[in-house]
This record gives C-alpha cells, structure tokens and sequence, in this order.
C-alpha cells in the first residue's frame, strides 16, 4: 500500500453495523473514507458526524450502473482508493432449503457474489496501480453449514475462495488480499435476515455476549494498517459464546 497520506478507504455498507464502525475507526485514523450504503439518511448523519473526511455515496450495490456513477463521480481527493473493504452484504431467511424463498436467495447472490465482484474488479486496476489491499467480508457460515445457512453460506463461501483467487492472480503485484470471516455479532444483520423481525434479532444476541461492530472494525484495521510485506490470508473470528455443533444422524424409525 502506498504510505502517502492520507490513505483512502472506499468501505461498502457503511450505514450500519461493521461497515459504519470501520468508516469511523478509520476517519479516527486520519484516513479518508468513500463510505457507500442505499440508506440517505444515515449517510448523511456519517458525513455530520465524521466530516471532511468522509465522502458518502448513496446507492443499490446490485445497481451495476449506479456503482460505476458513483465511481467516476469521485471527488479527486477520493479517487485513489488504497484500500477495498467489501462489506455490504446480508442473509435473508433462516428456514431450510426446501422452504425457503427463491427470492432471497437470488437477493444474496445478487449483493454478497455479483456485486462484490463487479466492484472488484472495476477497482483493480486503481488498487494495482496504488498496491493497495482488498479486505472481504465472509463468514464462518462459509466455512462451517448450519441449519437454514444453505445460499447465505454459499455465497460466503464463494467470497472466501475468490479471496484466494484473487490473492494468487494478484502475486507480484503488491496488493494484500484477505478474507475475514467473523462468526455472531450483533449488528442489524439478523433484523435484515429475519425481514424486520426484532423480537427474534433480540432473543438471539440477549445473554450470548455476542460480537460488536467496533471488534470487527478493529480487526478490518488491524489487517488494512500490517506493514506491507505482511498479508493476512484469512483471519476467522468467533464470541467466546459461539462454537460448532457436531453432525446430524437420521435413523429408521
Ligand atoms: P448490517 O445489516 O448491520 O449492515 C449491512 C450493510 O450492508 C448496511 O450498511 C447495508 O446498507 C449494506 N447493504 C446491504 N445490502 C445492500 C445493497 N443492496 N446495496 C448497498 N448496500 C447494501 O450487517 P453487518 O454489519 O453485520 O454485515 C456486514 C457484512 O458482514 C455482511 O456482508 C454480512 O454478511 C457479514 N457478516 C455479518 C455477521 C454478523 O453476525 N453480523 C457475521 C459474519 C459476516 P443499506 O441497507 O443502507 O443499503
Ligand atoms: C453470520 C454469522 O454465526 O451469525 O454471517 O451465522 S452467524
């Protein structure tokens, strides 16, 4: 990564959860921040609180031409992105394969695979050119299957072997790729998932001492601000609270 100052940061999913935590670790940091997220309002209240240091861009990530728009109406100070952090992304639906919605499914392909590459791969070229680093957001739900996980854990495990992928093409070139995979935080992720469902958000997390935001953020910094020579490949990280169950056996009856 190149060491002028100051570094930017173009962070999706910025107005809630580990994306907003991370644009503010980062602005705390003195580094600049393209902060993105469909939600206005809430990118406003970014820009307010963590001023010129920030430039929000509002926008659907599945929006192919709406991301690109966004992209080249960069202000100049922002257009040399040193560092990549796809974040914006969601579960929809908790329910079995056989019972759950066509529609979510695609909702996640679409947002966790297709835009995260589309993104990708438009920023490359800048990246290289700055050795900058990529930072993805995975899942442990990529890694281990549980009950309900079915295209949510697919499309994670998809963002952590394209990680790798890109990690190998990308050798020689300079730029860091790393994949994180955090496990249960408590982020607006399982409202999202459970389609606004509150009460359920709040029966999963109470008395689990899950993940906050802010450790993830921590943890997205800590990767993108290692000395250059270092790369984290992937870096899993789970509450105390939270650990894998064994396999399921179906008898006779
Ligand atoms: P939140 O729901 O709190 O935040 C998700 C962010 O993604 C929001 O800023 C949202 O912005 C943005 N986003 C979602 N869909 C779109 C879209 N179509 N266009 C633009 N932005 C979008 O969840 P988290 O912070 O928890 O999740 C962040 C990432 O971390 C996700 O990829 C998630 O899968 C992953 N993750 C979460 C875990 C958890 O337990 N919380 C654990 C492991 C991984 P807006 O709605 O304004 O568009
Ligand atoms: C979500 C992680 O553990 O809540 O990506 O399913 S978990």
């Amino acid at each position: 990564m190149n060491t002028n100052s100051p570094r930017t940061a173009l962070i999706t999913g910025a107005t809630a959860g580990f994306g907003r935590a991370a644009a503010r670790r980062f602005v705390d940091a003195g580094w600049q921040v393209i902060a993105t997220g469909r939600r206005a309002e809430r990118l406003d209240a970014l820009r307010a609180e963590l001023g010129d240091g920030v430039h929000t861009t509002c926008f659907d990530i599945r929006d192919e031409a709406a991301m690109r728009a966004a992209l080249d109406s960069l202000p100049e100070r922002f257009r040399g992105i040193d560092l990549l952090v796809n974040n914006a992304g969601l579960a929809q639906g908790t329910k079995p394969a056989q019972d759950a919605l066509l529609s979510d499914w695609k909702t996640m392909i679409d947002t966790n695979v297709t835009a995260l590459v589309t993104l990708t791969h438009a920023l490359l070229p800048t990246l290289i050119e700055r050795k900058g680093a990529i930072i993805n957001i995975s899942s442990v739900a990529g890694v281990y299957p549980y009950f309900g996980g079915n295209v949510y854990g697919g499309s994670k495990a998809f963002v952590s072997q394209f990680s790798l992928g890109l990690r190998c093409d990308l050798h020689g070139t300079g730029v860091r790729v790393t994949t994180i995979e955090p496990g249960m935080a408590e982020t607006e992720f399982t409202v999202v998932r459970t389609h606004g469902d509150q009460a359920a958000s709040d029966k999963l997390y109470t008395g689990a001492n899950p993940m906050t935001a802010e450790d993830i953020a921590e943890s997205i910094f800590w990767v993108a601000t290692l000395p250059s020579h270092l790369n984290i490949n992937r870096l899993e990280i789970m509450p105390t609270s939270q650990a894998f169950a064994g396999f399921q056996v179906a008898r006779d009856t």
